[in-house]
């Protein structure tokens, strides 16, 4: 049954058809924290992304697709995110164990880029076909490129859409014109949000957010209206209300491994501020696996008591 929170967040995406509201309704009512409106989904395209070495050596079981699906599901998360090679690898062999989100885009860090764009390697028709329940895209906002990547992902949304998919999107600032502590800094990470919405994400993914300002203009508002910006958690609930005064699903990445009380702190912040949820990759599947699962499971149930 879809609980009432699950309703009630369908119907702030009023413009989407049957399959995509029941797409959004199986990622929100899988796992440990179905039906509370939180979610915790595994993502793992850093061996895209990053490299296979920098990514499985610490837990090199990691280094089989099929420890990502089974890691997912044994630890109850509400899904598992992944590139085309990961999906496929196991698509079939636990189909209907949990949603998947297929990631539609990637990059990797051999070429390095000031203006940094991913490249298209996976389609709807994958998405479909491998039985996904949505869609998954990086942007990357203050990439010279970034302007490209927005009209891709707003061509690949909308076929997803029509397809009865959901659409992720990662919004990750950088890019030239960008210092390295902007890339986190919150009115970046709000405008990321923001940007994530308006082009049409049901749930957007940010990193963090410090209490950095980077743009002068935006500096002079803050100060002058009083954001309050100095705890994790009031930073977390500007992400939030930044994308449609909390009208969309927006959730925090877990980023590099780190100690499990670092990363629990972090958490409680982030759901206090009123996070629907994290995306936790290199903190649980560089973990053994027994210690991924106690610490995602302790993830989760901060979320529920939010
Ligand atoms: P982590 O929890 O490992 O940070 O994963 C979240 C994630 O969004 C991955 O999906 C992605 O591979 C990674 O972060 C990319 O991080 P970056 O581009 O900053 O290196």
């Amino acid at each position: 049954m879809t609980t009432k929170r699950v309703k009630e967040i369908l119907s702030w995406y009023s413009a989407d058809n049957a399959g995509t509201k029941a797409n959004l309704a199986r990622m929100l009512s899988h796992g440990r924290l179905a039906g509370t409106g939180k979610m915790v989904i595994l993502p793992v395209d850093q061996g895209f992304e990053h490299g296979p070495a920098r990514s499985f050596a610490p837990n090199p079981p990691a280094y089989d697709p099929r420890y990502h699906f089974e890691l997912a599901i044994a630890a109850g998360c509400n899904a598992y995110a992944a590139p085309l090679g990961f999906i496929e690898a196991g698509a079939a062999e636990f189909a209907g164990d949990i949603p998947l989100i297929l990631k539609v885009n990637n990059s990797d860090t051999l070429a390095k880029s000031s203006d940094p764009i991913s490249a298209l390697t996976g389609s709807v028709a994958d998405a479909l076909r491998l039985g996904c329940a949505a869609i998954g895209f990086t942007i990357y906002p203050g990439s010279g490129e970034a302007k490209h990547a927005y009209q891709q992902l707003r061509d690949l949304a909308e076929e997803a859409k029509e397809s009865g998919l959901a659409v992720v999107v990662w919004s990750y600032p950088r890019g030239g014109g960008m210092s390295k502590d902007g890339e986190t800094a919150i009115d970046v990470v709000a405008y990321a949000a923001q940007i994530a919405a308006q082009l049409g994400a049901h749930v957007i993914k940010v990193k963090p957010p410090t209490a950095f300002i980077e743009q002068a203009e935006a500096k002079k508002v803050y100060e002058k209206e009083k954001i309050p910006i100095s705890t994790l958690a009031e930073r977390a609930r500007h992400v939030v209300q930044s994308a449609f005064a909390g009208r969309r699903i927006v959730i925090f990445s877990g980023g590099a491994a780190k100690g499990k009380a670092e990363i629990l702190e972090e958490i409680r912040g982030l759901a206090d501020g009123g996070a629907f949820g994290s995306i936790v990759g290199r903190n649980s599947f560089q973990r053994p696996r027994t210690e991924a699962i106690e610490l995602l499971h302790e993830i989760m149930d901060l979320y529920a008591s939010a």
